[in-house]
Parts: structure tokens; sequence; C-alpha cells
């Protein structure tokens, strides 16, 4: 049992949810969520693109992400504590983000073992390896001298480029084989041998919510994908018997 009431110790995984002020309806059931169910959780993980973008820290000027700051500084308050996994979106994010908002930053892959069960946790967007472009590109803008000089623009001016990016990325994704844009099998693979074979993986990114129930050199091991928040917000609540995927209202 969790100290909060009688209910389950249990854990909430979210991604994608693409926050900002052009999508009034999904910032406010983010609230709500961080409002009410979250504030039962044991812990809340989120595993990368919170934000449609980040262009870099000084976003917590805005108005729309100042909420979404303060609703997770709420959460601390209330004594859940809150992880983050950088995606592709917001990368970007870095300690003025993580102490305004009062979450821990953790690397990508993250391990960890709750409620007994070994996890690794991930974005999602690393594992994308037959979609050459983007790993291309991912391997460009990841790079800290890369970063330092992109963050030494002002805000407009990275927000412009973004907004090109944008464009092009989805262009670009038009064209692509929808299988392109799965995470390749042997890269998964490769990950959980890398990591002792957790008996969960929990990743976001493709939006294509399911489970897998995969063999990697004889050890059984589920791949939760999560949801994305366009339609519909969702979460995973993992609690000592297992995963389950929570549609939100
Ligand atoms: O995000 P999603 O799921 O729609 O698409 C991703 C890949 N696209 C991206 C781009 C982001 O959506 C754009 C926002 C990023 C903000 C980051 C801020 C800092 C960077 C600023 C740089 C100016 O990640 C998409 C994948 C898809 O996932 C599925 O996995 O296919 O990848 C692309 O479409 C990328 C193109 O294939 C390659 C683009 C090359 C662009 C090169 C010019 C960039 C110039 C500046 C960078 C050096
Ligand atoms: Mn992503």
């Amino acid at each position: 049992m969790s100290s909060k009431g009688n209910e389950a110790g249990h854990t909430l995984f979210i991604s994608d949810l693409h926050l900002c002020s052009s999508r009034p309806a999904i910032t406010e059931q983010f609230i709500r969520f961080m409002e009410n169910r979250a504030t039962r959780a044991d812990a809340l993980y989120v595993l990368g693109d919170l934000f449609e973008y980040w262009a870099g820290d000084e976003e917590i000027g805005d108005e729309h992400h100042r909420r979404v700051v303060l609703a997770f500084a709420a959460l601390a308050d209330a004594g859940i504590p809150c992880f983050f996994i950088h995606g592709n979106r917001d990368f970007l994010i870095s300690q003025g983000f993580s102490s305004a908002a009062r979450v821990t930053l953790l690397s990508d892959p993250a391990q960890l073992t709750l409620y007994g069960r070994h996890i690794l946790l991930s974005h999602g967007d690393a594992l994308c390896t037959d979609d050459r472009a983007y790993q291309a590109f991912r391997q460009q803008v990841r790079n800290e001298n890369w970063q330092r000089s992109f963050l030494a623009q002002p805000l407009q001016v990275r927000k412009a480029q973004i907004e090109a990016l944008r464009t092009r990325s989805e262009q670009e994704k038009s064209y692509k084989a929808e299988s392109i844009m799965d995470v390749n099998p042997d890269a998964v693979a490769g990950l959980l041998r890398a990591h002792a074979y957790p008996e969960l993986f929990i990743h976001g990114h493709t939006h294509r919510p399911d489970v897998h129930d995969i063999e990697v050199d004889g050890h059984r091991i589920q791949r939760w994908v999560l949801g994305d928040w366009y339609e519909q917000g969702s979460c995973l609540q993992l609690d000592a018997t297992g995963c389950r995927p929570v549609l939100l209202d």
C-alpha cells in the first residue's frame, strides 16, 4: 500500500504530450492530470516530448510553458518525485527547467528497479535506426558544441529555425515508409542485452501505443509503448502486479 490512502502504490509514465499554446485543451487535460491522478502516484516519469518543442530554458518565460512548469513544482510540493527523459522535441531542456519544475533529469536510457522489477526507460527515437536521415540529424544536434552555438543565438532566431525544421520534418515524414519510423527490432534487442535483460522496457516516440512480448537470448521482456496526447491523454500505470495502460477522461 502507498502512503496515499488505501490505494496500492503505483508509478505513472507519460510521453509525447507535445504541449503548446495552440492546443489549449491538451494543456488543460495535462494540468488536471497533474492536480489529480498524479498526486496519488508514488512517482511520475515523463519519457520525452512533453513540449511541441523547446528552444532553450528561456522558454520558461512563456506564459503557457510557465503553467506547465508550475504544475510540476506543485506536484513536487505534494511530495511526488518527478523524473524526465529528453525527447527529440525537447532535448534542450536543461537545469533552468529542472530546477524551476523540480524534476530530475535522467539519461536515455535509464535503468531502475520499481516494485522489485528491473525496468529500462527511453524516449525511443534512438532505436529508429532505419531512419537514417533522422539519425544523422540526431547525431548533429545532440552534440554539445552544436548545442552551445545554437543556444548562443537569440531565442526568436532559434524558434524560427525550429519552425523551419518542423516544416521540413513533416515533409520528409510524408515520404518515409511507416516501417522505418518504428523501432528496429535488432536495435531493441541490442539495447536490452546491453542492460542485462530488464523485465519491462517502456518508451514513447513512435505514437503506436501497445505492448509487445518479446524474447531476447531466452529472456522474456515486455516492451510497452506509450501513446501520444494529440487526441486523448493517456498514461501507463505500474504497480506490484504489472503495467496497465490508462486512458484519461
Ligand atoms: O518529432 P516527430 O515525431 O514529428 O518527427 C521525428 C523526426 N523529426 C524531428 C524534428 C523535430 O520534429 C523538430 C523539432 C525539434 C526541436 C529541437 C530543437 C533544437 C533543434 C533545432 C535545429 C534547427 O525530430 C523525424 C523522424 C520521426 O521523428 C520518426 O522517428 O522521421 O525526422 C525527420 O523528419 C528529420 C529529417 O529526416 C532530417 C532533417 C534534416 C534537417 C537538416 C537541416 C537542419 C539544420 C539545422 C540543424 C543542424
Ligand atoms: Mn519523439
